[in-house]
């Protein structure tokens, strides 16, 4: 493996002082294909088939505070670099929750979203807010709150509200309710506390405000170990399916795709999604990752990298062939920061990228499969290697 430094310190400075950025900053609808200036033309963006988003998370927050580096988005320039260079669309990893955003009863906190809403329009790029109806991160006032129904349901609306309609036309897709069943397709009506204290019909709600707030954002159902046709997601089928039909304004259905190694390639990830994207859905891939076991001396081999590389390749096929599946994010470009090691010991090398920056086979995969689907689609980008099969 021959990894080449892509981001130089010029090229981090770039991305927080392009002229050619700051003039972007004016458009109103970032597009997928655009990347800054002098960048080099075969980063994951440029390679995109026109209208495709290629994303990841904007690290901070979360895991990242109990670790002993500063906040990354805001202080690692070397990773703001590759941030703009190489994405076409951003999320938010934990700015954008309740406990950050909403961190008292009554006083919004809305420091980290602004710049991260800031930093993807000078770089033309679209974001992706996570999220707002959610079981977990909450704030405490609201948790461990005494509120009556009307009060929760309010407070829930004014949020809402408040939130998306700050971010109107600058946040393209919102992930309204995240992570409302369990794996057995029941609603969590135990650890989520809007679904507890209101009932399933204020997800209803949710939408319907959300859309009052910003009637061009696209609104999804996001969650995980639903990249598979099964319980989970066959309730989302029947729920999405029902509310469509009660004219709520639900637009999107998304897997985040936090896979392992360990298990095999969900091979009905395409006629998952497509049976979504033929309710009349759009549909997203917005958390991809691959972990693995490590072995004793923390170095993956090539073997498991090329597995891994394929199951990045096989994600992104799996979007690119469905209709309406146009934004594809991972949870992280860089294991410099990836939340795997934290949460699963023993398991990490997750991300696309070394620590470093360098480039794993699994970014050349995501590379090469996105120059050929650009290729197909009559856009090409002849310097560019072919996928290796
Ligand atoms: O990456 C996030 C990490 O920094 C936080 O500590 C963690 C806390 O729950 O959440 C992580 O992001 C999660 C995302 O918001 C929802 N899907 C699962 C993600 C990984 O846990």
């Amino acid at each position: 493996m021959k990894p080449i430094r892509l981001v130089t310190a010029a090229l981090a400075a770039m991305a927080l002082s392009s002229p050619l950025a700051l003039a972007a900053a004016a458009s109103p609808a970032p597009t997928g294909d655009l990347t800054p200036g002098h960048a080099k033309k075969d980063t994951l963006r440029w390679v995109a088939p026109k209208g495709f988003y290629i994303g990841t998370a904007a690290a901070g927050g979360g895991h990242h505070e109990e670790q002993p580096y500063p906040d990354p988005f805001t202080k690692d320039l070397e990773y703001r670099g590759v941030l703009a260079a190489e994405f076409g669309s951003v999320s938010a990893e934990n700015q954008m929750k309740w406990e950050y955003i909403h961190p008292e009863q009554g006083r919004y906190n809305f420091g980290m979203a602004d710049a991260i809403v800031k930093f993807a329009q000078h770089n033309r790029q679209a974001v992706r807010g996570h999220t707002l109806l959610w079981h977990s991160q909450n704030p405490e006032w609201l948790e461990q709150g005494d509120f009556t129904a009307d009060e929760l349901r309010a407070i829930l609306r004014d949020h809402i509200t408040t939130v998306v309609g700050r971010y109107k036309g600058r946040i393209q897709q919102w992930d309204v309710a995240n992570e409302i069943f369990d794996d057995s397709g029941n609603l969590r009506t135990t650890d989520n506390i809007w679904i507890r204290e209101l009932g399933p019909g204020i997800i209803a709600d949710a939408f319907r405000w959300a859309h009052q707030a910003d009637p061009r954002a696209k609104l999804f159902f996001n969650d995980y170990n639903v990249e598979s046709v099964n319980a989970k997601s066959n309730a989302y089928y029947t729920l999405i399916k029902d509310l469509r039909a009660q004219g709520v304004p639900v637009h999107g259905f998304s897997a985040q795709a936090h896979l392992s190694t360990r298990y095999g390639f969900p091979g009905d990830l395409e006629t998952n999604l497509k049976r979504f994207a033929d309710l009349g859905l759009g549909t997203a891939i917005t958390e991809l990752d691959v972990r693995m076991d490590l072995p004793a001396d923390g170095v993956p081999t090539a073997e498991m990298l090329a597995k891994q590389a394929d199951y990045y390749r096989q994600t992104l096929t799996a979007c690119l062939n469905v209709k309406g599946c146009n934004s594809f994010t991972i949870w992280g470009f860089t294991d410099k920061y990836s939340w795997v090691p934290v949460f699963f010991t023993g398991q990490g090398a997750a991300t696309v990228m070394w620590e470093d920056f360098t480039r794993k086979p699994a970014y050349h995969a995501l590379q090469c499969t996105l120059a050929k689907a650009s290729a197909d689609r009559g856009q090409h980008h002849p310097h560019l290697p072919a996928c290796a099969k």
